[in-house]
């Protein structure tokens, strides 16, 4: 695995803002998530979406709970029932719970023609019900996975050590079986797709071991991919940003110890701004 520590790379691939830009131009997020008890799942996902520059964000929960603007008025809450998830790039799982009405609702988004990440507990279902795994496998959009090493294993059908003991081949072998660019998460997370070099991120800290910090991440691929970058690319960039942020956030005293996962989201955001 090559290890991704390449400025220039960043040069490369940033995308400038047009000057006669509008919000219709910079991509629609839907975070799909928040069953009962864990609203603050999506609504991390959906701040992050929205400050790392989509041009609108979808909050939609699948549980009874309707944050009415879940401490942030730009996003927009709704029931996920009946939401059309075709026109968004959709982040799904956050919070999403693995009941059959989470499984339903995940396989109306899976149907979306649009770049899609899969997190948490919709990686929890796909790894539970073949027929979904068939609908990831034939999605027309792109794919990306951001499993930690629990939700990988339940995918691969193994164990966590089993997993952890080679995670370049691991995230390949998930990639190359849900056809899909995977971000297989930890200390040095792997990004891999099929038929590329796996990498390994080398940015991000202990300070990360915190919950929430995984549906920051979620959020942050989806917007990069509502913005238009390729899958392999926004992959690489932002388990790169999300761990950069939380290192400059080290520097500054916010952890290791007491980092809370909201607290990555203005660091990304500069971080992004600065590329
Ligand atoms: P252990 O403890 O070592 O045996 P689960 P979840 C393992 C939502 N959330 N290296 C580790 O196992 C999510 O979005 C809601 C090795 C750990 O205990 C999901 O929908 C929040 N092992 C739902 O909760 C904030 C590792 O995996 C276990 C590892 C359940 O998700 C929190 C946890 O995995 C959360 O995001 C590593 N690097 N990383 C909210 N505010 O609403 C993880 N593990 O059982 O799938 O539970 O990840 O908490
Ligand atoms: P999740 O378990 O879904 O909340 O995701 C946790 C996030 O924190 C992922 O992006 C991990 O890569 C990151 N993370 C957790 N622990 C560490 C660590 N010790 N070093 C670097 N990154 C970590
Ligand atoms: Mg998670």
């Amino acid at each position: 695995a090559m290890l991704l520590n390449d400025p220039n790379w960043f040069a490369a691939h940033a995308r400038q803002r047009r000057q006669n830009t509008h919000k219709g131009s910079n991509g629609i997020v839907a975070v799909l998530g928040g069953a009962a008890g864990m609203t603050g799942a999506p609504i991390l996902a959906g701040r992050t979406a929205l400050h790392a520059g989509a041009g609108r964000v979808f909050l939609c929960f699948a549980g009874p709970a309707l944050p009415c603007d879940a401490g942030q008025p730009e996003l927009m809450c709704r029931p996920a029932e009946g939401h059309d998830f075709a026109a968004a790039v959709t982040v799904a799982g956050p919070g999403l719970g693995t009941g059959e009405a989470a499984g339903a609702l995940l396989e109306q988004a899976l149907a979306s023609p649009l770049p899609q990440v899969l997190d948490a507990d919709a990686l929890n279902l796909v790894a539970a019900q073949p027929d979904l795994a068939d609908q990831v496998r034939a999605r027309q959009g792109a794919t990306v996975l951001t499993p930690h090493p629990l939700e990988g294993a339940r995918l691969l059908g193994c164990d966590v050590a089993t997993l952890q003991r080679d995670r370049p081949g691991s995230a390949q072998r998930l990639a190359d079986m849900l056809d899909a660019v995977v971000i297989l998460k930890g200390s040095g997370s792997v990004i891999a797709a099929p038929g590329r070099t796996a990498v390994i991120n080398p940015t991000g800290n202990p300070a990360l071991a915190t919950a929430g910090t995984g549906d920051v991440l979620a959020g942050l691929c989806g917007a990069l991919l509502a913005q238009g970058w390729p899958a392999w690319e926004a992959a690489l960039a932002a388990a790169w940003l999300h761990g950069m942020a939380a290192d400059v956030l080290v520097t500054e005293g916010v952890g290791p110890v007491g980092l809370a996962a909201g607290e990555l989201i203005p660091a990304i955001r500069t971080a992004l701004n600065r590329l």
